[in-house]
This record gives C-alpha cells, sequence and structure tokens, in this order.
C-alpha cells in the first residue's frame, strides 16, 4: 500500500509569480470539492501565484471537467489547468464509467494542446474516503494537484531541454 510519502512534495515548489493557472471545480459533492479547491487556492497563492491569475471555472459534475479544461486554457492564457473533482462509488457503475471518460479526456486534452492537464479527481469507495483526502487524514489532494501544476508549468515554461544543443 502506498504511503504518504509517495505523495509530490509541497515544499520546495517553483516560484509561481509568471504562472496563470486554471483551476476547473466539479459541484457534485460540492462539500468535498470546496475543499480540494481550498487546498489548491492555498498552494498556489503561497508559491507566489497572484491571486489575479488564478482563473476558477465551476462545471456540474466531473464528466464536464475535460469541457471546462479546454474552455479555460484559451491558447497561450495559461500555463497550467488544474482539474478538481469527486466521484464517489455509488450502487450502479456509473462511478466507473465516469472516471474513465475523465481520466481519459484530461489526458488527450494536455497531449492535444500541450498544456499541462491535472488530473485532481477524488475517485472514492466512501465519503469518508473523501473528507480524508480533501484537509483530512490523508492531506488534501486539491493542494497536490496544484504542487502537479507548479512544476509542470515550470517544465513547460523553462524547459532546459529545449535549451541544450541538439546533435554535434
Ligand atoms: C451523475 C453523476 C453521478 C451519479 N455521480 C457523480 C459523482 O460521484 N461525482 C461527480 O463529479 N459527478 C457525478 N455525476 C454527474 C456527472 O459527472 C455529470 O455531471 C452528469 O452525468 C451530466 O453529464
Amino acid at each position: 500500500m502506498a504511503s504518504r510519502d509517495a505523495s509530490p512534495s509541497l515544499v520546495n515548489l517553483p516560484d509561481g509569480s509568471s504562472f496563470k493557472i486554471g483551476i476547473v471545480v466539479s459541484q457534485w459533492n460540492a462539500d468535498i470539492t470546496d475543499a480540494l479547491l481550498k487546498g489548491a487556492q492555498d498552494t498556489l497563492l503561497q508559491s507566489g501565484v497572484l491571486a489575479d491569475n488564478i482563473e476558477v471555472l465551476y462545471v456540474p459534475g466531473s464528466f464536464e471537467l475535460p469541457w471546462g479544461a479546454r474552455q479555460i486554457m484559451k491558447p497561450g492564457k495559461r500555463d497550467a489547468v488544474i482539474c478538481l473533482g469527486c466521484i464517489i462509488q455509488g450502487e450502479t457503475r456509473h462511478d466507473e464509467y465516469i472516471a474513465s471518460a475523465v481520466a481519459s479526456g484530461i489526458m488527450q486534452l494536455g497531449l492535444m494542446s500541450g498544456v499541462p492537464v491535472i488530473f485532481g479527481v477524488l475517485t472514492t469507495n466512501t465519503e469518508e474516503q473523501a473528507k480524508d483526502r480533501a484537509g483530512g487524514k490523508h492531506g488534501n489532494k486539491g493542494a497536490e494537484a496544484a504542487a502537479a501544476a507548479l512544476q509542470m508549468a515550470y517544465v513547460r515554461t523553462g524547459d532546459s531541454t529545449t535549451k541544450k544543443r541538439i546533435g554535434y
């Protein structure tokens, strides 16, 4: 089983003062996603991202997150986009279809656009498990998503590999 140490570090994050970050938030299970949003915003602000450079867009449910991410990233306007949602297992397999579609949509959008799109979607069996990951005993996955966004924005905009000489 993975330990908490497996999560990305929330310290020594890149300076975010030049970054523009979009956050798309699903309103399904809103008490959880609000907590994820707070964790993400706090991490971005603590890393120097200007409040004016954080745009938040709400969508009805997690299924709509990829569409929202595409909408908010507008060419050249975002260094990274964070998708926050909470999918809790129900009586049917609905949750599996939503989670699978969202993960696939977010990955495709990131690859096709070149803008990092971060998967900050909880997929839990119970509401308690979700609370544990939204500021509870397992930390705040919104904060971790923000950390991933900062790291990816840094890699993208300060990509040291592009400065390396290629060839002889
Ligand atoms: C319909 C639905 C269900 C059953 N469960 C969740 C959930 O646990 N988490 C979530 O974010 N959204 C859920 N939704 C809503 C879908 O994501 C979507 O908004 C609707 O199917 C409309 O496309």
